[in-house]
């Protein structure tokens, strides 16, 4: 049994590919997801991939993923800056939290510079597009792999 990855996205990321382009791209959710697929299939991993709008499912898929996965990857989108409730969630696991955004968060307006996450992250990724999701990956494989020796 390959060991399991969950992959969490936070409000308006559905809406990936279809507005905004010149900040987020073209790509859509399901090409992330597509990427993320092969991306872990290549470090012999499984993922678990979720996206939600409201935060108290974003803080469920935390819980979920703390007693099923080897670590996670999480876009809470802007939850991110906001959410207490899925910073206590991810406090609470045990496992490597990586953060990853699409843009840089940090060249962007004064309130996208806080985040909450990064509070309980192992690492964080952003600014490089949807490659930040399989750059995430990739070193949560590394990490499993030091782990094991
Ligand atoms: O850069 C990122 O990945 C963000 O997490 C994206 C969030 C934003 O609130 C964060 O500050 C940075 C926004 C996600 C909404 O995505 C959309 C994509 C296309 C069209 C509309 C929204």
């Amino acid at each position: 049994m390959p060991q399991t990855v969950y992959i969490i996205n936070g409000p308006n990321l559905n809406l990936l590919g279809t507005r905004e382009p010149e900040k987020y791209g073209r790509a859509s959710l399901a090409d992330v997801e597509a990427l993320c697929q092969d991306t872990a299939q290549r470090h012999g991993l499984a993922i678990e991939f979720r996206q939600s709008n409201h935060d108290g499912d974003l803080v469920d898929s935390i819980q979920e993923a703390s007693a099923k996965a080897i670590g996670i990857i999480i876009n809470a989108a802007a939850y991110t800056h906001t959410s207490i409730a899925i910073l206590d969630a991810l406090l609470a696991v045990k496992i490597p939290v990586i953060e990853v955004h699409i843009t840089n968060i940090n060249a962007r307006e004064d309130f996208r510079q806080r985040s909450f996450v990064a509070r309980a992250a192992t690492g964080m990724i952003c600014g490089f597009g949807i490659d930040g999701y399989a750059l995430a990956l990739t070193g949560l494989a590394t990490m499993a792999k030091a782990r094991k020796g």
